[in-house]
């Protein structure tokens, strides 16, 4: 193979400033080998770059200065244009990659494809300018101070420790407000500008990469088509347990804060013992079920035995090794920043770091001596030794096997580090405390739930959050308003003082200004349990026939077997789909809510039962612009509905208007009564849906649902509206169909209104002939419906009742929407009267020639001599039967 080797070597294709092997027309029918040389050069001098990237990265990280600022630029650059070299190389070059028979070479070059167009998807001026804006906005986050709340003029207090510490010790509410306002104030305001170039400039990128916006391109990673509905199927599974705990903990801050803070159902965020009210550990000695029993809030037994940030790492570290994983190699020891330096500027929030080398894996924390901070030391070094695991795979493969499994391995130790168990076990719990009874198992299990069940909703909408910004659904004017929507829907918390469109309070949440997906911390936090679950398994610890061994109480320290099986799937990094890392550590290849449901399973049955007891019911009200923008997607789609049952029913109303016998009758009474079941419920529904419609600032909606909530006659029992349609149908029918016999030919009975009554009551002169049709139509049509409109009435002022007006006239009048119709049409007749009367009189006197005097002695004019046989009664009862929903 050497003589290959050099041949390839030496036919370097120069392109741009970087080199890579070309290839050579007689290795044609060997392009997959050359593809490996090809990558292998490709690893070397991707690495080189990664590591200058990261250094540089790295020295304005722990040293926040303009200099090191710029250098870190330069070299961040660098390695983009490297990328964007290699990219364009693989395009040149492997053309036909995609049809490689290795699947791991197919793998490969998909990845490099993507991340080398990601690089060069901008010009080198717009790449810099990007890399910039994203600068700008992590260093107004890393370096913001506030001022404090005792002493405004002090202004020197930071994130990390000082804001922090308050958030999670004080519970003076006014203090608190003043933190949380100061935080959101002076980071997220002046990251508000930015945000929107900033969206821009991603969506940019993920188009090049032939994504539709930044928020697909960050699913990729996750390589599956379906995975946003899969999230949402498990936060819904998972949706009701943090509807439980949020009831509780808002039942239980009523006792410290009083209840005018949440009539509302929701929770001030300032209340929750974090800033972002993400996880609500930091408030458990004011939710702590049985307080007299053991609880695992180790931070005074930690700081008592003099623990410092270091011993915390070595502690984590131990843990680590005693499964048989890879310690922290020396490199790591000597350069990670541990603790926060009071000399400069540093990024505080904690990190990871892989210098692309091998070699070279470093932690940097801002550690504090508290149980929360040994939690994320453990998360901090579970990404360090996937580092180490996958160290030996191809630079293109070291990375987590989805984002959310890089995420997971520190937690899923955590789970074990963190039992009372096995805190007794290195000394941070007195051996002598009881912890196997039930009361301090709900304790332990309600702290874990403060930390991981609160997480949920909160984990899943900061990405919907961005999902919704980078697909355009929410524009730069409804930021802030659409980070609240969501913040109210999935958490049920609320911003503690007035927010507007100038703030921009998700940029207060480092993520968002730093870049950094976030979907991930959700995953883990589902697949953490599952992890758990099967290493427990292995180690023995755990028996789900056993009651003596559940879930929650496992701890897997030392065990080489789960070691070994954590192992296996972590050194794969991302060289296969996850599902199949995921089988290998598990045995199931699907993200799944039965591991974290059973371990917490005995703390959500105390909650249901609690909250029963405390007459808490679980949820919260919606605010009015969430309904509002409810009820008009609800119209929309009843708009659609509702126009294909008014066609049906038309088509049947018609086809018994044009032919009138049994078939048509019945089917156009089903498909009336159908129509009156429909606006029923869709009535019923909207009440339900929105009690409180009449209140909704869109004067258009409301009167759309106003006009849905008034059904006439639908509102009618099912089986009064039968009778009522019933009777409507007879009388029409009766009207329609009835005949009489003429004057002239006594035995010719099948005279109709039309055409031939009409006809005579327009064309004769003959006063008897048209007295014995007035007469004997009348008799006819009219006398024998008396019965059938006396019940009508009754059942159709009964249907007015329903629908809360007096009586069907009223219902009628409903319709012209107004108050004063009744009136107003009374002042236009008393108007047109005296022109009535005027050609009342003219007539008169003129029929009085074709008549004679004796028929209007009385100024009467008899009725028959007027051509005015047709009513108007079939027009008035259509239009009332009719129902309207827009
Ligand atoms: C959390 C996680 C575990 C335990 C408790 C927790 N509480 C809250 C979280 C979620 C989240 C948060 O604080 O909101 N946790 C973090 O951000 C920890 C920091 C990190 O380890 O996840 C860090 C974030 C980061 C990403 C990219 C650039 C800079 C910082 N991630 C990594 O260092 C990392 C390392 C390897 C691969 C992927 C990410
Ligand atoms: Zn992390």
């Amino acid at each position: 193979m050497e003589w290959r080797v050099a041949a390839i070597i030496s036919l370097w294709l120069i392109a741009g400033a970087y080199s890579f092997p070309s290839v050579s027309d007689s290795f044609e029918n060997d392009l997959e080998s050359q593809a490996r040389l090809f990558l292998a050069e490709y690893d070397r001098q991707s690495s080189e770059k990664c590591f200058n990237a990261a250094n540089a990265n790295w020295n304005y990280a722990t040293d926040i200065r303009d200099e090191t600022e710029k250098i870190k630029l330069q070299k961040s650059l660098e390695n983009s244009k490297f990328q964007k070299e290699a990219w364009k190389n693989i395009t040149i070059q492997f053309k036909t990659r995609e049809n490689f028979q290795d699947p791991v070479l197919v793998r490969t070059f998909k990845k490099i494809a993507i991340i080398g167009t990601s690089a060069s998807a901008l010009p080198e001026e717009r790449l810099k300018e990007f890399k910039q804006l994203q600068n700008t906005m992590s260093k107004i986050y890393s370096t913001a101070k506030t001022c404090a709340y005792e002493d405004v003029t002090e202004c020197n207090l930071s994130l990390d420790p000082d804001l922090t510490k308050i958030m999670k010790e004080s519970r003076d509410e006014q203090q608190l407000r003043h933190a949380w306002k100061e935080w959101h104030d002076k980071v997220g305001v002046p990251i508000r500008q930015y945000y929107k170039p900033y969206v821009d400039f991603s969506n940019e990128i993920a188009k090049t990469n032939n994504f539709s916006d930044a928020g697909a391109f960050w699913l990729r990673e996750y390589e599956s088509e379906t995975f946003k509905e899969e999230i949402e199927q498990l936060w819904q599974t998972l949706k009701p347990f943090y509807q439980q705990m949020h009831a509780y903990v808002r039942a239980k801050l009523r006792d410290t804060y009083g209840d005018q803070f949440t009539e509302d159902g929701l929770i001030p965020a300032h209340l929750l013992g974090n800033m972002w009210a993400q996880s609500w550990e930091n408030i458990y000695s004011l939710v702590v079920p049985f307080p007299e029993k053991t609880s695992i809030d180790v931070t005074e037994q930690m700081k008592q035995q003099g623990y410092t940030p270091l011993k915390m790492f070595q502690v984590s570290d131990e843990f680590f090794t005693s499964l048989g994983l890879i310690p922290m190699p020396p490199e790591f020891w000597k350069e990670s920043l541990l603790e926060k330096p009071n000399d400069r500027e540093v990024v505080c929030h904690a990190s990871a770091w892989d210098f692309c080398n091998r070699k070279d894996f470093r932690i940097k924390q801002c550690t504090v001596v508290t149980t929360e901070d040994l939690i994320t030391v453990h998360h901090e070094m579970g990404h360090v030794q996937y580092y180490l695991q996958y160290k030996d795979q191809p630079l293109i493969f070291r990375r987590g096997a989805n984002p959310g499994f890089h995420e997971a391995v520190g937690d899923t130790l955590a789970l074990s580090v963190i039992t009372p168990k096995h805190l007794k076990e290195i000394g941070l719990l007195d051996d002598s405390t009881p912890i196997d009874d039930y009361e301090t198992s709900i304790n332990f299990l309600l702290s874990m739930a403060l930390e991981k069940i609160a997480f949920l909703p909160f984990g899943y909408l900061i990405d919907k959050y961005r999902w919704d910004i980078f697909d355009g659904t929410v524009e730069p004017s409804n930021y802030n308003a659409h980070w609240w929507k969501l913040r109210r829907e999935y958490q049920g918390i609320k911003p503690p003082v007035e927010r507007s469109e100038e703030n921009f309070d998700a940029g207060a949440k480092y993520h968002v200004p730093a870049d950094v997906e976030y979907l991930r911390y959700f995953v883990s936090k589902v697949i953490q349990f599952q992890f758990h679950r099967s290493l427990c398994l292995e180690a023995g610890q755990y028996d789900p026939e056993d009651p003596r061994k559940p879930l929650h109480n496992c701890d897997i320290y030392r065990s080489k077997a789960a070691g070994s099986k954590l192992a296996a799937g972590l050194a794969m990094g991302s060289s296969r789909p996850w599902p199949e890392a995921m089988k290998v550590m598990t045995g199931q290849d699907k993200m799944d809510a039965s591991a974290i449901r059973e371990y917490f399973k005995p703390l959500e049955d105390w909650l249901i039962l609690q909250n029963a007891k405390l007459a808490q019911p679980p949820g919260w009200q919606k605010s009015t612009n969430d309904l509002e923008s409810e009820a008009h997607s609800y119209l929309v789609e009843l708009d659609q509905l509702s126009s294909q049952k008014c066609y049906e029913s038309s088509v049947a109303e018609w086809a018994y208007a044009t032919d009138i016998n049994d078939e048509n009758e019945k089917v156009k009474l089903e498909l009336s009564l159908d129509s009156a079941k429909f606006s029923k419920e869709i009535s019923q529904n909207v009440t339900a849906t929105f009690p409180l419609w009449r209140e909704f600032k869109d004067p258009d909606l409301v009167r759309k649902l106003k006009k849905i909530t008034i059904l006439g006659a639908a509102r009618l029992p099912d089986d009064q509206f039968k009778k009522y349609a019933q009777l409507e149908t007879d009388m029409t029918k009766h009207y329609s169909t009835t005949t009489i016999c003429s004057f002239k030919y006594k035995e010719t009975c099948n005279l109709s209104l039309e055409p031939e009554l009409t006809k005579i009551m327009r064309e004769s002169r003959n006063e008897e002939e048209l007295r014995h049709v007035w007469t004997e139509w009348h008799d006819k049509s009219g006398g024998p419906i008396k019965q059938t409109y006396k019940k009508f009435v009754e059942i159709s002022n009964q249907a007015a009742k329903l629908n809360d007006f007096n009586d069907t006239g009223a219902l009628w009048l409903n319709s012209y929407e107004s108050e004063t119709f009744k009136d107003d049409v009374e002042e236009l007749w008393q108007t047109l009267k005296p022109l009535y009367q005027q050609i009342h009189a003219y007539v008169r006197a003129k029929l009085r020639n074709v008549y004679g005097d004796q028929f209007s002695d009385d100024g009467l004019i008899p009725a028959h001599l007027l051509d005015i046989v047709v009513n108007a009664e079939e027009l008035c009862l259509a239009s009332f039967l009719k129902f309207e929903f827009k």
